[in-house]
């Protein structure tokens, strides 16, 4: 490919996210880098540019700004070279997730001093599975983990962490199905410090009868947190469906307000084309993206990095040398 002369990757190869981004790379993105390799930049360069953008999920609104901000710059520092344009892009995607992880807070794990993370969002949007992604990520670490099964809405969500918990070897908090979950949250917190865990991961439900009885359900597990560690819980993790697009956006809001979302993890990755959802997610929500789901292994989870992710869009293992 021409465009691989002019365009050098800058961060290390992350395994996980290339994989993760796969998709994305040999479609839509593969397309937006085909762009750069016009003769110059016109406004057919920009039409077009914006055209795969808004497919790749940035959203109307996210894709103009980025536009803007990569007009100005071509203007402001006179570059005439698409690649040099494209390297502009580069930077300015870049920028823009950073913006979004900028008020990420540092996470202070401290030994047997529960930190306590409570997992939210959509029904089959990934929040499980995540749970279990998170607690190899944190025994990897070589810290300690338990989990609390908060979704008692129903039965076999239960057992699905109990599954998780026994192949993990890290004890579960449940009680029955259509239990109180406030009660079980309220065990699981007691237990937590009791036997001086250092990471506890509550699971939610996604569903409820009703959104509004879905909201106050998770306002309730967090008064019942609080009311253990005034500080807890340190971590609200926001669990988002890549495949959903834009859709996700609106559910995300949502959360956002009800659960006092801190952080957000992008599960899914693998399973659409449309990478560009995290810029939006980025863009629009403003809270922080911190982890994301690359596969269904318990190993597929990364850490979000904003480099690493918009040079895994454009380069990666099936790059031509
Ligand atoms: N390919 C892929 N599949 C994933 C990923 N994360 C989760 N899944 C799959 O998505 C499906 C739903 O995942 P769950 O973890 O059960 O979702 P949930 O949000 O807990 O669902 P509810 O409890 O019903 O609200 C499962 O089949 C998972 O294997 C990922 O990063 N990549
Ligand atoms: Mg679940």
């Amino acid at each position: 490919m021409i465009f691989s002369r002019f365009f050098r990757r800058q961060t290390q190869p992350e395994p996980k996210i290339e994989a993760g981004l796969r998709k994305s790379r040999r479609g839509i993105f593969r397309d937006i880098a085909a762009l750069f390799e016009r003769s110059e930049i016109d406004e057919e360069l920009y039409e077009d540019l914006e055209a795969l953008l808004i497919q790749a999920d940035l959203g109307v609104e996210t894709t103009v700004a980025l536009l803007d901000n990569l007009r100005q710059r071509v203007r402001r520092e006179g570059i005439k070279d698409p690649a040099e344009a494209r390297e502009a892009l580069r930077d300015e995607m870049v920028a823009l997730l950073e913006e979004a992880t900028r008020n990420r807070k540092v996470k202070i794990y401290q030994r047997g001093v529960p930190f306590v993370t409570l997992v939210v969002g959509v029904n089959g949007t990934g929040k499980t599975t995540t749970i279990a992604k998170l607690a190899r990520y944190h025994q990897d670490q070589g810290r300690s983990v338990m989990l609390v099964a908060g979704d008692t809405f129903r039965a076999a969500a239960i057992d699905q962490l109990k599954v998780w918990g026994e192949r993990l070897g890290v004890p579960v908090i449940s009680h029955t199905p259509g239990a109180d979950p406030g009660a079980v949250v309220f065990d699981g917190m007691q237990a937590a410090f009791n036997r001086g865990v250092d990471i506890l991961l509550i699971d939610t439900a996604g569903r409820l009868h009703t959104k509004y009885n879905l909201m106050e359900e998770l306002k309730k597990v967090r008064r019942v947190i609080q009311r253990h560690v005034p500080e807890a819980p340190q971590e609200v993790l926001l669990v988002i469906d890549a495949t959903t697009g834009q859709n996700g956006l609106v559910q995300a809001r949502m959360f956002t307000e009800a659960a006092g979302v801190t952080d957000i993890a992008i599960a899914k990755l693998d399973g659409t084309a449309k990478g560009g959802i995290a810029f939006a997610i980025a863009r629009e929500l403003g809270t922080p993206i911190s982890y994301v789901g690359t596969g269904e292994k318990v190993t597929d989870l990364a850490e979000f990095d904003p480099e690493t992710y918009v040079d895994a869009l454009f380069f990666g293992d099936d790059e031509e040398a």
